[in-house]
């Protein structure tokens, strides 16, 4: 036997999706239960994004957890492209009407809902087994799972599938579903080392040897990425081939990257992935569960953030009118927002790596480049994209 607990809303996964909801709920006074298959350890250390659009700042204040945020991230007004041997600043916020990006890693962005949640005592719980959904054509859905060795049934109004790529809500209504994906013949392999950003500002490279990023997680953290085959194994990148393959495709006249204790590194593989509709009956799925973007555009935790955002609206109107019209159109309307970031972070990432041997691809990627950082109109729309378009910007309305 199992026991029964109740709750409004259930919400799998505690990754940024999860947990800004919840706290987004909590705000409005609607119950919620987070169910995580990981530890509250893993979750707080696995390294991801670290690049928060202006309008994800405003929603984590929304939640209440914006005070480490504002004192520890870092504000960024522009980033920088280099390509042919050449950077070149695109100042963001002059092209995009004022508004920003700030950095400050996921991993900080999940500590703070975390801490907030436990403190308010409010239920979270770490490394449960077994999840699965049933009865979303009912209005009374329900989530099994295990907690310490021990069954138990979470009966609630509506199910949040916040479970990222390899979790169980997708799967569930993967019959109703129409997948759209795309994947590279490339990856990245990225690390987080001991010394202060040789560069103030993001720096994206295009190089023949392939692509390179310069970003941070604080004045003291560097955080770099080179791209590598699909297949690379992490075994191949001795910490001392990382750096020279680093400095050759970074190099710049007159400057030079700093080098520095290697504390974490990985290889993440590029693919772009959406399923439409993003909810069926009383199933709403949020974030990477939902779509996947190639990191080139530093979208997917934005992504997750707007998803919930939208979800938490409908959700507050619904209880407090009755009216699901938010609800409704959920899918709708995140995958506006979605499908933009899809293919920004596409061209992105096609105009920046290394396609492969053919010299069109070669001279295509140049010219656009060159476009970019010639044409205002061009860098305007890199700007506009990169810093995140506006919740209420016509490119983004429902039908
Ligand atoms: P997450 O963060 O994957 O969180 C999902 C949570 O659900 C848990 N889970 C389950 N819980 C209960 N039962 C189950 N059956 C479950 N199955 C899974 C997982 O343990 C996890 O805690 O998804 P969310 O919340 O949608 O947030 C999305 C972002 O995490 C993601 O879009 C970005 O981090 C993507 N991403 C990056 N984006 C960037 O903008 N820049 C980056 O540099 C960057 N690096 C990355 C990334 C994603 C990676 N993944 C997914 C492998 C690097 C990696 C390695
Ligand atoms: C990061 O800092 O991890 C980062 C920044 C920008 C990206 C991707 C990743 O486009």
């Amino acid at each position: 036997m199992s026991a029964t607990i109740r709750t409004q809303v259930a919400i799998v996964g505690a990754g940024p999706a999860g947990l800004t909801l919840a706290g987004l709920l909590a705000r409005a006074g609607i119950e919620s239960v987070v169910l995580e298959n990981r530890s509250r350890e893993y979750v707080e250390q696995r390294i991801r994004a670290g690049l928060l659009e202006q309008g994800t700042v405003e929603v984590l204040d929304g939640a209440g957890v914006g005070e480490r945020m504002h004192r520890e991230g870092i504000v960024h007004h522009g980033l920088h492209l280099q390509f042919a041997g050449e950077r070149h600043r695109i100042p963001l916020s002059d092209l995009a009407a004022g508004r920003n990006i700030v950095i400050y890693g996921q991993t900080e962005v999940v500590k703070d809902l975390i801490q907030a949640r436990l403190q308010a005592g409010l239920p979270l719980r770490f490394e449960v087994d077994d999840v699965s959904v049933h009865e979303i054509d009912s209005e009374r859905p329900r989530v099994r799972f295990t907690h310490e060795g021990a069954p138990f049934e979470l009966e609630c109004d509506v199910i949040a599938g916040c479970d990222g790529f390899h979790g169980v809500c997708r799967p569930a209504i993967e019959k109703q579903l129409q997948v759209f994906s795309r994947d590279y013949p490339f990856a990245w392999l990225g690390i987080l080392a001991a010394v202060p950003p040789s560069s103030e500002e993001l720096v994206y490279v295009h190089h023949d040897r392939g692509f390179a990023l310069l970003s941070l997680r604080s004045p003291e953290r560097s955080r770099l990425y080179l791209q590598v085959p699909a297949d690379e194994r992490l075994e191949a990148w001795p910490d001392e081939r990382i750096w020279e393959e680093l400095q050759r495709r970074v190099a710049l006249d007159g400057w030079t990257l700093a080098e520095g204790a290697v504390l974490e590194k990985g290889i993440t593989g590029m693919r772009s992935f959406v399923v439409e509709p993003m909810a069926h009956g009383r199933l709403f799925l949020a974030g990477d569960s939902a779509h996947i973007v190639p990191p080139t555009g530093a979208k997917g935790l934005n992504l997750a953030v707007a998803d919930v955002t939208v979800l938490a609206d409908a959700l507050i109107d619904w209880y407090a009118s009755g009216n699901a019209a938010g609800l409704a159109g959920y899918s709708e309307t995140c995958l506006r927002r979605v499908w933009r970031a899809e293919h920004f972070s596409y061209w992105m990432t096609s105009m920046l790596h290394r396609l492969g041997d053919d010299p069109f691809d070669l001279q295509i990627q140049l010219s656009q480049l060159r476009y970019l950082v010639s044409s205002e109109a061009a860098a305007r729309t890199l700007a506009e994209n990169y810093v995140g378009l506006p919740v209420n910007h016509s490119a983004l309305a429902p039908r």
